[in-house]
């Protein structure tokens, strides 16, 4: 025989010898409901949460406002905007996510911007070729006009002069003060 299966055969059997049968159940038992009650002990999720909501006013520096945040709806320039905010789907406030592009046609809006006290008019721009982004659905209304001032309108799909009109997400872009 070799020596590793004397080896094995040895501390099997000097195993044997130290435990009984009930005491192996009773580890086994204490094993499995170990294992059972592992994963309903309180666990601190709040950091797991924060990752995965980005635009949360959790995870925004804590002196931050959610009117200095391109990633919250609240952010000033958005006053006017309905989609999903560029700033969660890989583009920024003003630019479009990679493999997209940026509609010729927008729907024009005036924000108010808290940290100068002036307004501004801003362009809102939809970003085209790839189905919907699904993040940080945004949808605001700031002297918005019924939908029969089509160029005061949010809620309409600006992609529909691209060559392809899937919209993805919205940009709010500046086009200059609107008190001069
Ligand atoms: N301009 C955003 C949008 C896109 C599709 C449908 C409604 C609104």
């Amino acid at each position: 025989m070799h020596a590793l299966d004397r080896l094995f055969e040895k501390s099997s059997r000097s195993l044997a010898q130290r435990t009984s049968r009930r005491s192996f159940v009773a580890v086994l038992g204490q094993i499995l409901t170990g294992s059972i009650l592992l994963p309903l002990l309180p666990i601190d999720r709040v950091s797991r949460a924060q990752a995965a909501s980005p635009d949360s006013a959790q995870a925004r520096p804590p002196h931050q406002a959610a009117s200095d945040d391109p990633q919250n709806c609240e952010y000033w320039k958005y006053c006017a905007i309905d989609g999903y905010l560029c700033s969660c789907c890989g583009g920024s406030s003003h630019s479009c996510p990679p493999g997209t592009a940026m509609s010729p046609i927008t729907w024009i809006g005036t924000c108010h911007n808290p940290s100068d006290r002036r307004d501004y008019m801003v362009s809102y721009n939809d970003c085209c070729g790839k189905t919907s982004c699904g993040n940080c659905e945004c949808n605001r209304n700031e002297r918005e006009k019924p939908i029969y001032r089509l160029s005061r309108n949010n809620d309409v799909n600006w992609c529909m002069a691209n060559s392809d009109s899937n919209y993805h997400c919205s940009v709010s872009v500046i086009l200059g003060l609107a008190d001069q």
